[in-house]
């Protein structure tokens, strides 16, 4: 069945049910946005008008938020808990209706098994026969819950499963084997998917899909309005919940020689102890309400926590400019709590990142906070300049509609055991000219748009491909783990082996050595090693839409 643009969330606002704060928060944010998504929906409708899109039966199941894995979150939504989570499902779940798939959601166990045709009363009864749904998005929670609920099954079924995962997880602590046995299992990891059914917050790692969220979109008349009333002098602070303000008084009071500083930190009765006296804190506002503020400032700061959250993007697309610490050296899952644990070496370089890599100036500012010099010339400049209110397609309804849209119709297939590339380099052609043979299975993204590089020593993959002005491409790696890529970049080799270690394919200059990949759960665009060069798969991108290359859609 072709799917139709269904613009009216009556249905969906039933759907996502009632009995929690959550899903309050998150039927609050579809209503607000409703309008904008439905003229979204109304553009990539007419782009997309000659295209098939296929109909698909879609569970969504939100782990985090059901009684049995213990859902700390709903409780936390009205005293400056995390929000960022259920502000991205429910621009999913909007989505994912808007699309015109045919959609169940569920947020609890019983649900759960429910949609599975887990008979009541038999918990752990494994599912029989063919699955109901083409694509079950869930989380980490959500997956545990439908390995104990499935059973076996779960594995002749893994390839439907999308995992939405806010920080995402690279292959080494992806594989299961390979991460016992180096140092890279955690409590999240191992579930021997291939990457990409990982779906993260912002485009962190290529391994993993970039499903994002999205952020209000301004109409000509609210930019004039935003235009008129900027007060210079007016900044607000990241952080609702008072312990972010915690040992900040030192930059609050440098902040205060030259703003007026506002807060919107959650309180009971009184003044959290954190937030000084000459802040005007106007306790956790309705994101509405919160957008109204960021209407008016000029400055959104963070403090450094939390990480890579939606508020910067809605201050930049409000006209702010965001003032961001820069970390040195970066936190990690080596050295920082937050991240310990999590399924990533991620070097995270700043507050945001994204912000800092994607933005930047004059959107975006990263300092050295110790800096007291810097840091204060940074406020100055800040107050002098003029923005524009800013941002990128990939956070707009229409950005999010084409991403989502463009996954569920290519993303198909994900055996990690895929046969081995039977693409050759063509005779006399250049490196990166890669050709195919007609008989094969079409690839997405499609092969046009592969480039072949090959890493500095100690590069990864990531940073190889974006050092040329290209993303990195988890997806091509089968067809450049072939010893003809060697000899395709007149790499010398004595002899080539294959085996698990996930930076290779790689070559190292010095021992003549050159290494094929084993197994195809281990192609990974993250990591580095000092003594090898790595083969990298890279490919263009849209600009501002950095999960499609230019053939993509
Ligand atoms: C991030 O979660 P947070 O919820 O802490 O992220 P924020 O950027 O603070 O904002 C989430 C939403 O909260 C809203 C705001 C954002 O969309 O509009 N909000 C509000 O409604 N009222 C207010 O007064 C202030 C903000 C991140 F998203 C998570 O993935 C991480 O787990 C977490 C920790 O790093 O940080």
């Amino acid at each position: 069945r072709q799917a139709a643009f269904q613009s009216d969330i009556g249905a969906l606002l039933e759907q996502v049910g009632t009995g929690k704060e959550s899903l309050s928060f998150m039927k609050r944010r579809m209503r607000r946005l409703a309008a904008q998504w439905a003229s979204a929906a109304r553009r990539l409708d007419d782009r997309l008008r000659s295209q098939w899109r296929e109909q698909k039966r879609i569970l969504v199941h939100v782990g985090f938020l059901t009684e049995e894995s213990g859902d700390v979150f709903s409780p936390k939504v009205l005293k400056g808990g995390p929000l960022g989570e259920m502000v991205q499902w429910a621009d999913i779940l909007t989505a994912l209706h808007i699309l015109g798939h045919n959609l169940k959601i569920s947020v609890s166990l019983k649900e759960l098994q429910g949609f599975l045709g887990v008979p009541p009363g038999r918990g752990s009864c494994p599912l029989t026969g063919p699955l109901p749904f083409d694509l079950i998005y869930t989380d980490y929670h959500g997956l545990q819950q439908m390995r104990q609920h499935m059973g076996l099954s779960l594995r002749k079924h893994k390839c439907h499963i999308r995992v939405i995962d806010t920080f995402g997880t690279e292959p080494a602590y992806n594989h299961e084997d390979y991460a016992t046995l180096h140092g890279y299992r955690t409590n999240w990891g191992y579930w021997n998917l291939n990457c990409r059914q990982y779906m993260t917050m912002f485009p962190h790692t290529p391994d993993n899909s970039f499903m994002g969220f999205v952020a209000e979109e301004l109409n000509d008349t609210e930019r004039l309005s935003i235009q008129r009333n900027k007060v210079d002098s007016m900044a607000v602070v990241y952080g609702k919940e008072a312990s972010m303000w915690k040992g900040k008084e030192r930059f609050l009071a440098i902040l205060h020689r030259y703003m007026d500083i506002h807060g919107t930190v959650y309180y009971e009765t009184q003044r959290p102890p954190e937030v000084p006296a000459f802040v005007k804190n106007h306790g956790l506002l309705p994101q509405q309400e919160l957008q109204q503020l960021l209407r008016k400032a000029k400055l959104f700061i963070g403090f450094g926590f939390p990480y890579e959250g939606p508020a910067p993007l809605e201050a930049i697309a409000n006209g702010c400019i965001f003032l961001q610490p820069k970390f040195k050296p970066s936190h990690s899952s080596l050295n920082h709590e937050f991240f310990k644990g999590k399924p990533t070496s991620r070097q995270v370089s700043s507050q945001h990142p994204y912000a800092e890599q994607y933005i930047g100036r004059p959107h975006v500012i990263t300092v050295d906070f110790n800096n007291s010099q810097e840091f204060e010339s940074a406020i100055r400049d800040i107050m002098r300049t003029k923005v524009e209110p800013y941002l990128p397609y990939e956070y707009t309804c229409e950005g999010m509609l084409e991403r989502v849209h463009a996954y569920i119709q290519n993303q198909v297939g994900f055996w990690p055991g895929s046969p081995p590339s039977p693409f050759v380099l063509l005779p006399n052609s250049s490196a990166l000219a890669w050709a195919s043979n007609i008989s094969t299975p079409p690839s997405w993204p499609p092969l046009s748009a592969l480039r072949l590089l090959a890493s500095l020593e100690g590069q990864s993959c990531i940073d190889a491909c974006q050092s040329a002005g290209l993303i990195c491409e988890p997806a091509f790696y089968r067809f450049v783990n072939i010893k003809e890529a060697f000899s395709g970049l007149e790499v010398q080799c004595e002899g080539v082996e294959a085996e698990l270690n996930h930076i290779f394919p790689a070559f190292s200059v010095e021992s003549s050595e050159c290494g094929l990949q084993k197994d195809p759960l281990l192609f990974s665009c993250a990591g580095a090693n000092n003594k090898y060069h790595r083969l990298c798969p890279c490919r263009d991108y849209r600009k501002g839409q950095v999960a499609l290359c230019r053939d993509c859609l």
